[in-house]
This record gives C-alpha cells, sequence and structure tokens, in this order.
C-alpha cells in the first residue's frame, strides 16, 4: 500500500483519503491551546497556574483524543453500516506501551501539539514522562497483537481486538540483592485517559450450575444452561488509529463487576459480609494478568478469565455489529474470529452454544458456521506451553460447554474412524479429550479441528508445528495449516522508537516506507556512499547517547564511550538461553583476570539484559540472580574496567525497548532451534541497524535469508541437529571435560565468585547445566563464542559494520507486520480494507 507522507495533513484537504471532520478541535496551534485549556479547566477543574504534570498531561491526551474522536465515531457507524466483514482478534492480552506519541503521529499532530504547548509554556517532555504504559501482556504474544491492530488499522481493514481490562498488567520487576521481586502493576491508579467506559453496553457472563433437557415449542429436545452464578463484563473502549489515514478501529477490553442481582440475592438475605465478599469474588476475574508465560497452571481463574472475556465478545459481536434480522449462515462473510493462541478457544463451544441453544439452529448448521468463522494461531512449540483444560474443572465453571466438546469430539473421532479405520493408536493421539495424567481438553486440539486455518508464526515453526506437533492433523485436514510469518509496527518500532533513523531514511528515500516497509530496499544503494554512513554511524551514536541518559536518570547506571552495545532483552526463559550469553561474559571476565587474554586486546562492550521472571519460575529467578551477581563483580572490577561491562535495568517494557532498540549494535537471538516460535524483538532490532548473533530458530532463519550470511553471525546446531544430539545421547558434562573456556567459566560459577564465597547459592544452576541442561547450552557453547570472535573482529572495522547494518535495515522491510497482516488476509481471513 502506499502511504501519505507528512506534507499531507491527514485532516486537510490534500490529503487523498481526507474526509471533512465532523466536529473536533481545529488542527491549528490555536485551536489546539484552545482545546487542550478548556480540557484543563473542565475536565480537570484546574487552572493552567498551579496545574500538575499530571493534569496537563490528562489534558494534552484528551485533546489529541478529542481530535480522533470524530473520525472514530464516524468509522463505528461507517462499519455497521457497510457490515462488510470484519477481523474479531481475540487475545488475552495487548502489550500497547506508551500511547500518547502513537496517537500523536497517527492524527499528524505532533508538531502542532508541541508548538501549542510550548506556547503554554509547557515542555511536552515532562507530559511524556507522566504516561504509565498499559502492560496488558506478557512478551511476545502481547506484543504481536498490539503491533496487529496498528496495521488492520492503518491498513484501513474493519478490525475489532478484544480482550481483558486487566486492572493489574504485568508485574513491575525490582531488585533485591539481585533478586527479583515483584511488585503490582497499579497502572489505573491514576486513570487513564486513553480509556472511554460503556457501562450501559455491559453483559452479563454466566457460570457454573447445570444443563437440562427440554422440549421446544416445535416438539424439538433441546438443552439449555441454568447457571449458578454470573458476572458483569462492562466494556472500555479504546482507539485504535491508522497511521496519517483518518481510520480508526477499536480496541474493546472487558471489566468485571458484580451483578446487581448477584448482589441482591445476598443483601435480601442480610449478609452484608456475603454480599461484598462476592462482589470481590466477581471482580477479582480482571484482577490480574497471569505473568506465568509459557507454562499454563490449568488455574480455575484463568479460565474464568478467558471465559469471561470471549463470552462478552463473541455475544457482544453478535448482538451490536450484525444489521437487524441478519441471517446466521452468512455469518462466515462478516466476522472472521481469530483465536491469538489457545486462550480464546472456550470461544468454539461458546459461539455453538449461543448458535444452538439461543438462536435455534441445528447442530450441523451451527458446526459449518463454527468452522468457517474461527482460525487458529499457535505461538509455541514448547509441549509444557500447550494448554490444557481438566474435564473436572470444564464441567464444574461450563456443564454445557464440555456437553459440546464432547460431542464435537464425538463426530471427529467418528470422521477419522472412517477415514483411517479403527487405528486406536491414531484415535487416542488425536482425540481431543486426552485421559492422562487426567482427563482434560486439549484446547490446541479444539483449536485446530473447529479453524478453517492454523498457523505457525514462522517458516521454521509453522514446518514443525505441521509435521511433528500436529502431523496426523495436517494428514486428516490437508490445506489447513498455513504460515504467517510474524511482523513488527514500524510505525512504534521505527518511526518513533528512532526519530534520528527514520529522518535520515526519509532524507535519502522520502517517508513512503512508513506504511510501504518493502521500500527500505531503496536504502541498500546508500549503504555504498560514505557520507550516508558517516549519517548512520552518527545516528546510532546519538541513539546510545540518549539511552545513556535513561538508563542514568532511571537506574543510576552509565554506559560507557566507544563500547559495543550488546543487548539480550526477552522474557527469561531457560530455551531462550540467557546463560549461554551469560557464559560469554563469564568466558571473557575470567580470561582477562586470569591473565590469558590482555585486556587491552579485547573489544569494550557493555552488556545489557532485560528480562522477567515468571513469579513461579524458579530456575529463571536463579540466572536472573546470577546475571545480577556477575555484573556486580564484573563493574566493579578495576582489572575489566573500560572493557566490560553488564547491565540489567530492572522492569524491561515497552517503554525501555524503545529506548534500548535503536541504540544496539548486536541483538542477541539465540535460543536453541527449535524452540523458539518466531521472536520478534529479533526483527526490531534489525530494522534499527543491529546485527544480530543467532541460531537457525524462528524468524532468525528468515532474517538471515534476507539480509545475508555476511550481515548475520550465525552459530549453533539447526534444529535436525538437536534432534540428532538428543538421539544419540546428549551428555552435558562431556562438553564440560572437552573445552578449557567452558570448564574455566562453569569452575568460577561454582568457586562462589559471583556469591562471596558462598558455593551453594549458584550450585543449582552449575548442576543443571552440567547433568541435565535440557537447552543444550553447552553443545552451543563453542560455537557461540566462535562467532563472538567473529563479532569483535567485524566490530573493529567500523565503517564495514555501519555497511552491514544499514543492509539489515535496507533488506527487513518483509518483517513489517503491514506485511503480516497482508499475509492475514490472503491466507485466512479474506478481508479487504474498506475505503
Ligand atoms: C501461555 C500462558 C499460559 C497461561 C498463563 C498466561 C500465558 C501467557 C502466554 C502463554 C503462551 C506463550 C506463548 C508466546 O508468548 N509465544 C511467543 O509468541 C510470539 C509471537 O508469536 C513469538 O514471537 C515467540 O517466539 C513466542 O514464544
Amino acid at each position: 500500500m502506499t502511504g501519505p507522507t507528512s506534507a499531507h495533513h491527514p485532516l486537510g484537504a490534500t490529503h487523498p483519503l481526507a474526509l471533512a471532520p465532523v466536529t473536533g478541535p481545529a488542527s491549528s496551534v490555536d485551536g489546539f491551546v484552545r482545546q487542550f485549556l478548556r480540557n484543563l479547566n473542565y475536565e480537570r477543574g484546574v487552572p493552567l497556574s498551579g496545574s500538575s504534570d499530571n493534569d496537563r498531561y490528562f489534558a494534552f491526551a484528551m485533546t489529541v483524543r478529542d481530535y480522533l474522536m470524530a473520525r472514530w465515531l464516524e468509522d463505528q457507524r461507517r462499519q455497521y453500516e457497510l457490515q462488510a466483514k470484519s477481523v474479531v482478534y481475540l487475545s488475552a492480552e495487548y502489550l500497547l506501551g506508551p500511547q500518547l506519541d502513537n496517537n500523536l503521529l497517527a492524527s499528524g499532530l505532533t508538531d502542532i501539539a508541541t508548538e501549542a504547548m510550548a506556547a503554554c509554556g509547557i515542555d511536552i517532555n515532562d507530559l511524556r514522562t507522566q504516561e504509565i504504559e498499559p502492560g496488558l501482556g506478557n512478551g511476545g504474544l502481547g506484543r504481536l497483537a498490539a503491533c496487529f491492530i496498528d496495521s488492520l488499522a492503518t491498513m484501513s481493514v474493519p478490525n475489532t481486538g478484544y480482550g481483558i481490562r486487566y486492572e493489574y498488567g504485568i508485574f513491575r520487576q525490582t531488585f533485591v540483592d539481585g533478586q527479583q521481586v515483584e511488585q503490582p502493576d497499579s497502572w489505573l491508579e491514576l486513570g487513564s485517559p486513553w480509556e472511554f467506559p460503556h457501562p450501559e453496553a455491559s453483559r452479563t457472563i454466566p457460570f457454573g450450575g447445570h444443563t437440562e433437557k427440554y422440549i421446544d415449542d416445535d416438539g424439538a429436545e433441546r438443552t439449555r444452561w441454568v447457571p449458578a452464578w454470573n458476572v458483569q463484563a462492562v466494556p472500555f473502549n479504546y482507539m485504535v488509529p491508522g497511521y496519517l489515514n483518518g481510520r480508526v478501529n477499536t480496541l474493546r477490553l472487558w471489566s468485571a463487576k458484580a451483578t446487581n442481582s448477584f448482589d441482591l440475592r445476598v443483601f435480601n438475605s442480610g449478609d452484608y459480609e456475603e454480599a461484598v465478599r462476592a462482589q470481590t469474588f466477581a471482580e477479582n476475574i480482571s484482577k490480574v494478568l497471569y505473568p506465568e508465560d509459557s507454562t499454563p497452571q490449568g488455574k480455575e481463574l484463568r479460565l474464568q478469565q478467558q471465559y469471561f472475556f470471549v463470552a462478552a465478545s463473541i455475544g457482544d459481536f453478535l448482538d451490536n455489529m450484525l444489521s437487524d434480522g441478519f441471517d446466521l449462515s452468512a455469518l462466515p462473510d462478516r466476522v472472521i474470529f481469530q483465536l491469538n493462541d489457545t486462550h480464546p478457544v472456550i470461544g468454539v463451544p461458546e459461539l455453538m452454544r449461543v448458535l444452538v441453544d439461543e438462536r435455534g439452529l441445528e447442530w450441523d448448521a451451527a458446526w459449518q458456521i463454527t468452522q468457517k468463522c474461527f482460525a487458529y494461531t499457535c505461538h509455541t512449540l514448547l509441549p509444557e506451553a500447550l494448554e490444557v483444560w481438566s474435564v473436572d474443572l470444564l464441567g464444574r465453571l461450563l456443564p454445557r460447554h464440555l456437553e459440546i466438546i464432547y460431542r464435537i469430539n464425538d463426530e471427529f473421532l467418528a470422521a477419522v474412524r472412517e477415514r483411517f479405520g479403527d487405528d486406536e493408536m491414531r484415535i487416542r493421539n488425536m482425540s481431543i479429550i486426552a485421559e492422562f495424567p487426567e482427563r482434560s481438553v486439549r484446547m490446541a486440539y479444539l483449536a485446530t479441528v473447529a479453524g478453517s486455518k492454523v498457523n505457525g508464526v514462522a517458516e521454521l515453526h509453522s514446518q514443525l508445528l505441521r509435521d511433528k506437533v500436529l502431523p496426523d492433523f495436517n494428514e486428516f485436514y490437508p490445506g489447513k495449516f498455513t504460515n504467517v510469518t510474524n511482523g513488527v509496527t514500524p510505525r512504534r518500532f521505527l518511526r518513533l522508537a528512532n526519530p534520528g533513523l527514520s529522518a535520515l531514511i526519509s532524507a535519502a528515500i522520502g517517508t513512503g516506507w512508513v506504511t510501504d516497509l518493502d521500500r527500505l530496499r531503496e536504502l541498500e544503494t546508500y549503504a555504498e556512499d560514505p557520507v550516508f554512513r558517516a549519517a548512520f554511524a552518527e545516528v546510532k551514536a546519538s541513539n546510545k547517547r540518549r539511552l545513556g541518559d535513561v538508563l542514568r536518570v532511571r537506574d543510576g547506571m552509565e554506559i560507557s564511550d566507544g563500547h559495543m552495545l550488546d543487548v539480550m532483552v526477552k522474557r527469561l526463559h531457560e530455551y531462550k538461553r540467557q546463560m549461554l550469553k551469560l557464559l560469554h561474559v563469564v568466558t571473557q571476565y575470567e580470561s582477562i583476570v586470569s591473565g590469558r587474554v590482555a585486556a587491552s586486546d579485547v573489544q569494550p562492550r557493555t552488556v545489557i539484559f532485560g528480562a522477567k521472571a515468571a513469579p513461579g519460575y524458579v530456575m529463571a529467578k536463579r540466572i536472573i540472580h546470577l546475571i545480577n551477581a556477575v555484573g556486580s563483580v564484573v563493574n566493579a572490577d578495576p582489572r575489566v574496567e573500560g572493557r566490560l561491562k553488564v547491565l540489567f535495568p530492572p522492569n524491561y517494557n515497552v517503554t525501555l525497548a524503545e529506548r534500548l532498540i535503536p541504540a544496539a549494535d548486536l541483538s542477541e537471538q539465540i535460543s536453541l532451534a527449535g524452540k523458539e516460535a518466531s521472536g520478534t524483538g529479533n526483527m526490531k532490532f534489525a530494522l534499527n541497524g543491529a546485527l544480530t548473533i543467532g541460531t537457525d530458530d524462528g524468524a532468525n532463519v528468515e532474517i538471515r535469508q534476507l539480509v545475508g550470511d555476511d550481515n548475520f553471525f550465525l552459530f549453533g546446531m539447526s534444529e535436525p541437529e538437536v534432534e540428532d544430539l538428543w538421539a544419540r545421547g546428549y551428555k552435558p558434562a562431556e562438553f564440560y571435560q572437552n573445552d578449557d573456556n567452558l570448564r574455566h567459566a562453569i569452575d568460577l560459577i561454582a568457586s562462589g565468585a559471583f556469591s562471596g564465597g558462598d558455593r551453594s547459592v549458584f550450585e543449582p544452576i552449575v548442576s543443571n547445566l552440567l547433568y541435565d541442561d535440557r537447552f543444550m547450552v553447552l553443545a552451543d557453547y563453542s560455537s557461540y563464542v566462535a562467532a563472538q570472535e567473529r563479532v569483535d573482529a567485524a566490530y573493529a572495522d567500523q565503517d564495514a559494520w555501519t555497511h552491514a547494518a544499514i543492509l539489515n535495515v535496507a533488506r527487513c522491510g518483509f518483517f513489517s507486520s503491514d506485511r503480516a497482516i497482508r499475509d492475514y488476509i490472503d491466507r485466512i481471513w479474506h478481508t479487504p480494507p474498506t475505503r
């Protein structure tokens, strides 16, 4: 698609997509000032003098909001009128990041707003610092959802994102003596200027109870669900503005509230305390984002959350988005419900229940519709991450849904038998119901049976999903499996996060790249221009200074001049192998302090880690402790001063990512091959001109293919080699025995050098590596260290490094989430843009 340039103001008459604004503040500095002061006085109730930065931030945000409002209302009306096919994105997580700058950018107001604030004597940067990012996601999966709704709006595709308005998002991470301590993320404490509550559109969500058979007026046997209790789902709407196209889509997040009837019943019984308890119970549902990432725990509240938001969302769509008298057999032409991992899969039996029990459709007709209305994206390969719900729990919480799942499974297995005969092994393997270790529902299987398409999130991942995780399903449903490689929004992660590079790119090739990222290709020739290279290098240097300023204020940390910035930021998980990076750090440190390598021969590096561990993930927390412990020792040792530094700023989040990524020289993407479904951080770094050191895993494979082997530091076993080593019998201790560097590094950790002489503190890490090492850190160590030596050598030639960095930027346009959305539209959704 071709995008408008900043020369064309989105609401200005020159813009090709311009429609006259319905109402709203004038798009001028004066108009902005007037509206800002009106909001400050009438919405916040304070005068300019004597207003706090927070008041000003709110009034400012409201002014941006007001400006988008006319378009938002218009687009909601048009969506209803057009009745065009819409993407309903169902996701338990949206990791939105700060909204202010994004919404300014999308509406083309940044310059006007900055001037307007200056006219009021306000530095817009003081307002920016007031914003608290909504951390309503754990990591890649939630951030992907946020990138996708940005692209959908920018491409004018009808879309509503649905999710949960958690009162507490992902925990705030602090370190106490180097160990992670979690603090609640009370992001709503001061309110949010970006949300619009709609209590009038609340929905009642039932739970528990039992089912009954009855004979309807036509003499047919039907089932009804008699729930035991219910909860109110209150929607909060958020604007999702497209980039300079005047489009504003909606993100609708649900908040749980006790229902009045529930309260009243208990109140009438005179039990005040019980009534309050009931309220707390209901409101718990949207209280907190589960910080577990990758290992589902089968917790009841989690299933309640899932059903709560999915039932509210599907009901909302069916009741409010369809024209009167809509013929439900045409539903697949009106909507695709995209399942972001298995978290919303309970929506499958929910749609069946609504169609059959409430709307009176026959089972077969309902199943035809349902199968066309869902599509499922899988985001993992780790078997322990595939969600299952015990039949016991499901039956207690959602008895009707369990019946429906059983029937879906019966009919599915009958079809399998018809095709393959009574192959009991195959039947057991394909059953939606697992029998061991306890009777449970395999949500990924349910999604695969119900979905029109199933996709993985990178080529390698989709291939493994098809051939290793769900091969029987692939055989049974030829053509159902497909790939859509992930992408990231260039608006947030290049245009906003890296204004220096953005300006340089735009000066060279124009601004069209912001909505057409393939145009970055045009930078290839500039890579040969020494003047451009110098300018590019200066942008990187200034991004490092900017990061230095942030870390100094935020964490009292210093990054040293002239250092290579080597960055590994992502959730802490053993499969991602932060330990491998740390072993390299320890090796560098040990080789200097032991005198085997002269400090002056070492390429100076600052290594930055950012990672949250799931609060219950003990090994991950130990690794965090060790990273901090190594950092304390290394940073305090004069023998490595100026050569090696380890920084671990706490509470890595989107806000910090936007500062870190543009400053990085080296991007660490070092998961064990076959474990990282895609990765999206890897794309953000490459697009910002960091070179990657990485394994052949996830989307790394595609990054390397695009940027070329000369511009990527590949190391480690490939996925087939990993399989092969497992098959042969992996003995990590042998790698320890046979590699001096590795032995020295591990021995140093085991010696207590990083724990004040106490050998017990990190002993579990050491013995895990030596005798278990599920993610083959030791097997890939020597290859990794060798690759890091190539990195050092390459970095020594700064001009050649810059050349490679520019080629990374130029060749990664593919990783725009606009391209990913285009692929979803072509392969799965078939939802054309509207206007
Ligand atoms: C599972 C659970 C289990 C219950 C508690 C909450 C929770 C949250 C997330 C998950 C699944 C994690 C799956 C995930 O985040 N996958 C990541 O998805 C990214 C976007 O596709 C991809 O780039 C990463 O490689 C993949 O790990």
